[in-house]
């Protein structure tokens, strides 16, 4: 006996498909990550769409091994900055490789991270690497691929509805778990603050790969 239901997809006729690929392609494209955020508050309701979106994404035997926690709390978004700051100063007196500081230089960034508090919120991704239930542990699967996945959701989420967001890692990011009082089976993904751009943000001047550097096609031969 078959558990699928009728499912009804969304279509569209050939034409719309190529003008909506070549739309959302040139509106992804012009999503930057941001380092300098408006104070200006954004309503719960929208964080909620947002996580909803992501949290709609694939997943492993459909685990949804994530858990997206949004903190608009001042205080609990300082407790965060000052212990960023700290793993941050040790990445920058040390911790990272010269290589690696060579590569950052383009960005100009340093171990001091005032958007974790001028971002009127900050989305923290944790995986779940097991299921627990009371004292019960239950397998998940592919859970980088699937919260990698739910987190291209949620960016993309964020862009759609007009803001602006970071992708960060202040790593080692266990004080995470312990700020938000996390359970064992939950391990910090990636940081994200959210919020409206400043009034004129600055980015570094990047270039995207081309499409011949970044795809190969297999056609059929004439
Ligand atoms: N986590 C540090 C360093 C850093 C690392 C990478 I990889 C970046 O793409 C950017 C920064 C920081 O956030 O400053």
């Amino acid at each position: 006996m078959s558990n699928y239901i009728n499912y009804n997809p969304f279509r569209l006729k050939k034409d719309e498909v190529v003008k909506r690929s070549k739309a959302f392609y040139d509106f992804m494209n012009k999503r930057r990550s941001l380092r300098e955020f408006s104070d200006r508050p954004i309503p719960k309701e929208v964080i909620e769409n947002i996580i909803l979106t992501a949290a709609s994404a694939p997943s492993g035997a459909h685990k949804q091994p994530w858990k997206f926690c949004a903190i608009s709390d001042p205080l609990i978004k300082a407790r965060i900055r000052q212990a960023a700051e700290e793993e941050e100063f040790t990445n920058y007196h040390g911790r990272m490789s010269e290589e690696w500081m060579k590569d950052l230089e383009v960005f100009e960034t340093n171990w001091k991270k005032p958007f974790l508090e001028h971002a009127p919120w900050l989305i923290v991704v944790f995986k779940e690497t097991y299921q627990l239930d009371g004292d019960e542990k239950y397998k998940n699967y592919y859970v980088n691929e699937s919260v990698g996945i739910a987190t291209g959701f949620l960016l993309a989420a964020i862009q759609n509805a007009g803001l602006a967001s970071l992708t960060h890692t202040p790593s080692p990011m266990g004080f995470l778990q312990k700020i938000l009082k996390r359970p064992p089976n939950e391990k910090p993904f990636l940081l994200i603050p959210v919020g409206f751009p400043s009034d004129h943000p600055k980015v570094p001047d990047l270039e995207r790969k081309k499409l011949e550097d970044v795809a190969c096609f297999y056609l059929p031969s004439e």
